[in-house]
């Protein structure tokens, strides 16, 4: 009736319930302590909807209720991708009070993607939109009912149909008699996707304890309160808008969550004018486009306090520029999916906000920075980071082989950046080991595309390597050796038939008659970044 996971030394656990890291209790506290309190404050703003407390605790309750009535329960899991909209979080809190742990897919993900999910975590409930091109009709649901056998129940933003309506399960009470059932809150609540560095996308168990630790500690470092008014722009399932402090934050403090359907700037500015929002978290490639679009709306950010910016590197010169173009704070954010997440706090001084990246939420993080050889370096010189801790993960679901290569013995795991630990605590992001390429903080695994264009019968070998971007930071260059016939549109449209997210798709292609390697044979990526760097414009695509 329990999902696997490695849980945390009982050692550990004691003392994080000591510190009083660890409460226990579930993830939906926080709405469930406001709707008690504050049952008309308003919650959630999504397009006209207004949510007050008690009617988004009432609602995620009715859709538990008829997921219990439907046999679902503890030891279940779900398959969700749902966009920015309100019903995100009232199947999120539905979720979590009926003991169902979600996998919360991006909507930009397609069938790889989804796939991968459903094989590994099994669902028993997938919750989707119609509007998504995979969930326009019914094919891509039946594959579904092939790969998870247990799936019993499907419920569609948009379905025509009562049946598989999700407004409609959202509203329509439950006859049988409801008692809130979440698991415990030591054990698994739902996953975390992993950015990933392997051939097939990593799910992260999150318990209630852990994740519910992050959120309440990063409620308080931000400052949150009944007052604030956060702009949800980013993913909602991601981990930053989700619980960094995120709406998750904001639920926990008694604030309202304003949806945006995505991070571009005139839209946004609208919804920030429209209802007084003073927070916002965003990735490098947003805030540049908000700084290039702000000058003309200074007005309309009047009640902008707090700009968050995290998921990947930000450029010291542009961060400089962030106060004084946008009128607000920064806040620079290093988290991970993990667990770890660092923050500049609020009161820090300007130097520490414009350069590094933070320091961790909570003195019970144990960060170590360390050599090839696992001895810890100096301040200020450069390592790997390792990281253990009351809300960092023990292990991927799984993924036995994987976790071994990523956790050490004293079970800290290496999250594959390579960063300088500064005075107090302070760390500063410089580069990265594992095999990713991050494109505007959006995570592609080198491994996983490189297997898709190996499966191409034209194709005898492939790397996938991050070229410099001056928006995204980041975008994929995939250097490949075979025919000559071979084409940069063909090739993208082979992979997207593959059904891979398209933010995976390479940005450009190079052909080469063989890919450099090392004195052990292994393909030499470093050369290849080298290569990149080197040559200014591309002969192909
Ligand atoms: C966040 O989470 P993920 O899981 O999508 O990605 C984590 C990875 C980190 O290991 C690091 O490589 C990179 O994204 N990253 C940054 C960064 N924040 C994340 N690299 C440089 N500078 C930063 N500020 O991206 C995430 C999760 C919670 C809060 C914020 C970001």
């Amino acid at each position: 009736m329990t999902l696997p996971f490695t849980p945390w030394p009982d050692e550990m656990a004691r003392h994080y319930r000591q510190q009083g890291y660890w409460i226990d209790a579930p993830l939906t506290r926080g709405v469930a302590y406001q709707a008690h309190e504050r049952p008309d404050a308003i919650a959630l703003i999504c397009g006209e909807r207004q949510l007050s407390y008690a009617e988004l605790d009432r609602r995620a309750a009715c859709l538990a209720a008829n997921l219990t009535a439907r046999g679902l329960g503890k030891g279940d899991t779900a398959l969700v991708q749902l966009p920015n909209v309100a019903e995100f979080y009232l199947v999120f809190l539905a979720l979590l009070k009926a003991g169902i742990a979600p996998v919360n897919a991006l909507f930009s993900h397609r069938q790889l993607e989804l796939s991968a999910y459903a094989r590994q975590v099994q669902p028993r409930l997938v919750v989707a939109a119609r509007q998504h091109e995979l969930f326009a009709n019914d094919d891509f649901l039946s594959e579904l009912h092939r790969l998870s056998p247990h799936l019993s129940a499907t419920l569609l933003l948009g379905a025509s149909d009562r049946e598989t309506s999700l407004e409609h399960w959202l509203e329509a009470p439950s006859e049988t008699g409801w008692q809130e059932s979440h698991t415990a809150p030591d054990e698994v609540a739902f996953f975390q996707l992993s950015g990933g560095s392997t051939g097939t996308p990593k799910l992260i168990p999150r318990t209630h304890n852990d994740y519910d630790y992050s959120v309440r500690a990063s409620a308080d470092i931000c400052g949150l309160s009944t007052e604030t008014r956060f702009l949800c722009a980013l993913p909602a399932g991601h981990n930053f808008p989700m619980s960094s402090p995120g709406a998750l934050g904001v639920f926990h403090a008694g604030g309202c969550v304003v949806m945006a359907p995505n991070p571009e700037p005139l839209g946004c500015f609208e919804l920030i004018e429209r209802h007084a929002v003073d927070m916002v978290a965003l990735v490098p490639p947003a805030v540049a486009l908000w700084l290039q679009a702000a000058p003309m709306h200074a007005k309309a950010l009047r009640s902008l306090r707090l700009l968050q910016v995290g998921g990947a590197s930000f450029a010291e010169a542009t961060a400089r520029r962030v106060p004084e173009v946008l009128g607000c704070r920064l806040q620079q954010v290093f988290g991970m999916a993990e667990g770890l997440v660092n923050y500049t706090r609020l009161d820090d001084d300007d130097d520490l906000v414009f350069t590094t990246q933070g320091r961790p939420i909570s003195p019970a993080d144990e960060v170590r920075v360390v050599d090839e050889q696992g001895v810890e370096v100096d301040d200020g010189e450069t390592g790997m980071l390792a990281v253990r801790g009351p809300y960092t993960f023990r292990g991927y679901y799984n993924s036995p082989e994987h976790n071994a290569q990523v956790f050490d013995a004293d079970g800290f795991y290496y999250s594959g950046d390579l960063v300088q630990r500064m005075p107090g605590g302070y760390l500063r992001v410089v580069g990265r080991i594992k095999d990713q390429i991050n494109r505007g903080g959006e995570k592609i695994a080198a491994e996983e595309i490189e297997n898709l264009l190996l499966r191409h019968s034209d194709i005898t070998h492939a790397a996938l390597v991050a070229m410099q971007d001056p928006l995204m930071g980041e975008k994929s260059c995939a250097f490949l050796v075979g025919s000559a016939e071979l084409r940069p549109p063909a090739l993208r449209q082979y992979l997207r038939a593959q059904g891979v997210a398209e933010y995976k798709l390479p940005d450009r292609f190079r052909f080469l008659d063989a890919l450099p390697v090392t004195a052990i044979g292994k393909i030499d990526k470093q050369q290849l970044r080298k290569q990149l760097a080197s040559t200014t414009t591309s002969p192909s695509h």
